[in-house]
C-alpha cells in the first residue's frame, strides 16, 4: 500500500443501521438480487480520470489537489496506479476505466507515447495480479491535447485522422491485453463550433469510415470485448456528432455498424440532450444497442456537465429499472464518470464518493427490482396495450392496406373510446417503492 490512503481500511457492508461513515449500509456485493448477486448487477468501475488525473482546476482558478503522483514522468505514473489500486481494493469495486491520457505521460513522439502507454499496461498486470479490479473498458483521449482541436476521425488535416487512429489502435491492444470488457470511443471533438468552416457530410463520413476501422482492428485481434460509443450532445464542442441514442442508431445504419457497436450512457450527457436517462436507456434497449453506463450528474442549474457524484435513489432507481428490464449489463457496468469536487482536498473524500454513490446505486437497485418483480407496472403496461393482442389489430399491421383499414373503419363503425393513461396512479405506485 503506498502512504495516500494509509489509515483507511476496506470498506464492508454494515447494514442500514451502521454509524460509521466508512461502510456500506445498502451495497452488499453477495446479496442476491433477482437471482443475481448485487456485484454482478451493478458491476461497479472507478474512472482513472477523475479519481487520479484531475487536478481540481476549473476555468477561473488552477488545480486545488496536492497528489504526490502528479508529473509526466513514469515514476509519476507508476506512483499514480499503486494509488489507483489501493482505492481500488478500499472500496473493493470489481472494475475501474481508463484513457490512455490518464496513465502514461505523452512521450516527444506518438512511437514514445505508445512505449510509455504499454510500460504502464504491464505496469498494471502486475497490480491486477494481487487485486480484483479488471477492466471495464479502455479509451483514448482524442480531445485533451491541441491537435485534436478540430477533432480527431473528422479532423480536417488527415494527419489528425492518422495519428487518431494509430492511437485508437494502441489502445485497444492494451485494452485486449488487459482483459478489457469494452472499448469506449467519446468523440468529445467529433462536432464543430461553426457551420462557416465545417464540411459536415464529409466529417461524418470520415467518422463513419474510423469507427469501421475500429471494429476491422477488433476482429483482427480477437478482442472479445464490446465496441462502445458515449453520445454527448455537445460540451466541449458546440454541436457533436454523436448526439444522442437516437441519432448514434442512425449514424450506426448508415455506415452497417448495428450490430457491432453498442451504446455507453451517461446520465448527464441525456440529459444535456433534452432527454431524461431512463428515456435513453429504454431506447438504447429497444433498439438492441445497449451496452454500459456512466453514472454521474450534472448539476440542474448550471446545466453542464458537471460530473458528481449520483445522489438521488429515485432517479437512480428509474434507470436501473430499465437496466433490469433491459436483461441486465452482460459486459457493460456501471461507471462512476464522476469527479469530487475542487474543495474535496481529503483523501478520505475520495473514497467516501464512492461509498455513498454506491450505496444509492444499490438502493436504486434494490428498489427497482421489487417493483419488477411486484410486477404491477408491467401488468399495467400490458394492460394499455391489450388491444393489439387481437388477431384483427396484428392483422393490420402485416395485411391490411389504407383502404382495407378504411373499409373496416366503416363496415364495423369503429369510434374510439378514450381511456386514461393513469400517470398519477403509477406514480403513486412507483413511490410506493422507492
Ligand atoms: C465526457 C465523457 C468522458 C468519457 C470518456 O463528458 O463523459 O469522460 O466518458 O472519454
Ligand atoms: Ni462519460
Ligand atoms: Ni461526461
Amino acid at each position: 500500500m503506498t502512504d495516500y490512503f494509509r489509515g483507511i481500511a476496506p470498506i464492508r457492508y454494515e447494514g442500514p443501521d451502521s454509524d460509521s461513515e466508512f461502510a456500506f449500509r445498502h451495497y452488499n456485493p453477495d446479496e442476491i438480487v433477482m437471482g443475481r448477486r448485487m456485484e454482478d448487477h451493478l458491476r461497479f468501475a472507478c474512472a482513472y480520470w477523475h479519481c487520479m488525473a484531475w487536478s481540481g482546476m476549473d476555468p477561473f482558478g488552477g488545480p486545488t489537489f496536492e497528489r504526490p503522483w502528479y508529473g509526466e514522468t513514469m515514476e509519476a505514473a507508476r506512483a499514480k496506479a499503486d494509488a489507483a489500486f489501493d482505492l481500488f481494493d478500499i472500496l473493493g469495486v470489481p472494475f475501474f476505466c481508463f484513457h490512455d491520457a490518464d496513465a502514461r505521460p505523452e512521450g516527444a513522439t506518438f512511437a514514445e507515447s505508445k512505449r510509455n502507454l504499454e510500460a504502464i499496461a504491464d505496469h498494471f498486470l502486475a497490480r491486477m495480479e494481487k487485486s480484483r479490479t479488471r477492466l471495464l473498458w479502455g479509451t483514448a483521449n482524442l480531445f485533451s491535447h491541441r491537435r485534436f482541436m478540430a477533432g480527431a476521425a473528422t479532423n480536417p488535416d488527415p494527419d489528425v485522422f492518422a495519428w487518431s487512429a494509430a492511437t485508437v489502435k494502441a489502445c485497444l491492444d492494451v485494452t485486449h491485453r488487459l482483459g478489457g470488457q469494452n472499448y469506449v470511443l467519446w468523440g468529445g471533438r467529433e462536432g464543430y463550433e461553426t457551420l462557416l468552416n465545417t464540411d459536415l457530410a464529409r466529417e461524418r463520413r470520415q467518422a463513419g469510415r474510423f469507427l469501421q476501422l475500429v471494429v476491422e482492428h477488433k476482429h483482427r485481434i480477437g478482442f472479445k470485448g464490446t465496441i462502445l460509443i458515449e453520445p454527448k450532445p455537445q460540451e466541449p464542442a458546440k454541436h457533436q456528432y454523436d448526439y444522442d441514442v437516437a441519432t448514434v442508431y442512425g449514424f450506426l445504419k448508415d455506415f452497417g455498424l448495428e450490430g457491432e457497436v453498442k451504446l455507453n450512457i451517461e446520465q448527464g450527457h441525456a440529459i444535456l440532450a433534452g432527454h431524461s436517462f431512463e428515456h435513453e436507456l429504454a431506447l438504447a434497449a429497444s433498439l438492441g444497442i445497449f451496452g454500459s453506463i456512466d453514472m454521474n450528474r450534472n448539476d440542474y442549474q448550471s446545466g453542464w456537465d458537471t460530473d458528481q457524484f449520483p445522489d438521488s435513489v429515485p432517479e437512480m432507481a428509474k434507470a436501473y429499472y430499465e437496466v433490469l428490464r433491459a436483461g441486465g449489463f452482460t459486459t457493460g457496468g456501471t461507471n462512476f464518470d464522476a469527479k469530487i469536487r475542487r474543495q474535496s482536498l481529503d483523501p478520505a473524500d475520495l473514497v467516501l464518493a464512492h461509498v455513498g454513490a454506491m450505496d444509492v446505486c444499490a438502493r436504486a437497485l434494490k428498489a427497482a427490482a421489487a417493483l419488477l418483480q411486484d410486477g404491477a407496472l408491467e401488468r399495467a403496461r400490458a394492460e394499455r396495450y391489450a388491444g393489439w393482442d387481437s388477431p384483427a389489430a396484428q392483422h393490420m399491421l402485416t395485411a391490411e392496406s389504407l383502404a382495407d383499414i378504411e373499409a373496416r373503419v366503416i363496415r364495423d363503425n369503429i369510434n374510439p373510446r378514450p381511456r386514461s393513461g393513469r400517470q398519477e396512479r403509477l406514480e403513486n405506485l412507483w413511490n410506493r417503492f422507492v
